[in-house]
């Protein structure tokens, strides 16, 4: 029987998107905590040079890059389909992954979320808001994008969910909980809906903060 397996540490939003992933392929899997501080020493480091999460084992395949694994399990596991067939479609939804990656994680996500949950939830420390302030044309660009680029249909690339809805929520997820959350989605209600959606899939439910934590001290 096939293993997979998840290096990450409990929150991280690269890793919850794989969770979500093998999730919606119903295909079991097994959550190994990376100790605290321990990204960028051994044997983390051996497994991702870059000493970043998450890192994905498949039978003894190592790889790491969110995309790639996330590419990875819907090319192994077919069913359900979460790339769509026509190009435009699969062209939209890696529009919407780079977008993720590159703008909404980049530059908003780590900054925002990060002041506002990661620094006083994991690190005791208070949000740096002029950082967070300086975070907020960027993160009103992105937001006004994926609006447009999401415009009246369910999911990103259409009427289907695919891979760029499961990266994109996993990191709104986190905004969603800051303040800033209510001024960047004023202006696109159907970002609000479309989470709300999102956080209604069982994939979802299955894979937040405290049901990764609880994966990660059972293993
Ligand atoms: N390009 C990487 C990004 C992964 C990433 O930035 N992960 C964050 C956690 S969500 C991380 O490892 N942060 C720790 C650090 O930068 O030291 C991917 O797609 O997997």
């Amino acid at each position: 029987m096939s293993e997979f397996i998840v290096h990450t540490i409990p929150g991280s939003p690269f890793a919850r998107a794989v969770l979500a992933t093998l999730e919606e392929k119903g295909q079991p899997y097994r959550v190994v905590p990376i100790a605290p501080g321990g990204l960028k020493s051994e044997p983390h480091i051996s497994r991702h040079p870059f000493g970043k999460m998450p890192v994905f084992e498949h039978d003894g395949f190592s790889l790491y890059e969110t995309q790639a694994i996330l590419r990875y399990l819907d090319r192994i596991l077919p069913s359900p389909a979460l790339t769509p067939a026509d190009p435009k479609a699969a062209a939209r939804m890696d529009q919407v992954m780079n977008i993720s990656d590159w703008y909404l994680f980049q530059g908003v996500g780590n900054v925002i979320a990060f002041e506002r949950i990661v620094k006083p939830v994991l690190m005791g420390g208070t949000a740096d808001e002029a950082a967070v302030e300086a975070a907020m044309p960027a993160a009103h660009t992105v937001f006004k994008e994926l609006g447009c680029l999401l415009g009246g249909q369910d999911y990103f690339a259409g009427e289907a969910m695919t891979l760029a809805d499961l990266a994109v929520s996993c990191q709104m997820g986190f905004l969603a909980a800051t303040p800033e959350w209510a001024p960047l989605t004023a202006a696109n209600p159907n970002l609000v809906a479309w989470l709300t959606r999102m956080n209604a899939q069982p994939s979802m439910q299955a894979t937040t903060w405290e049901k990764v934590s609880a994966m990660a001290k059972a293993a």
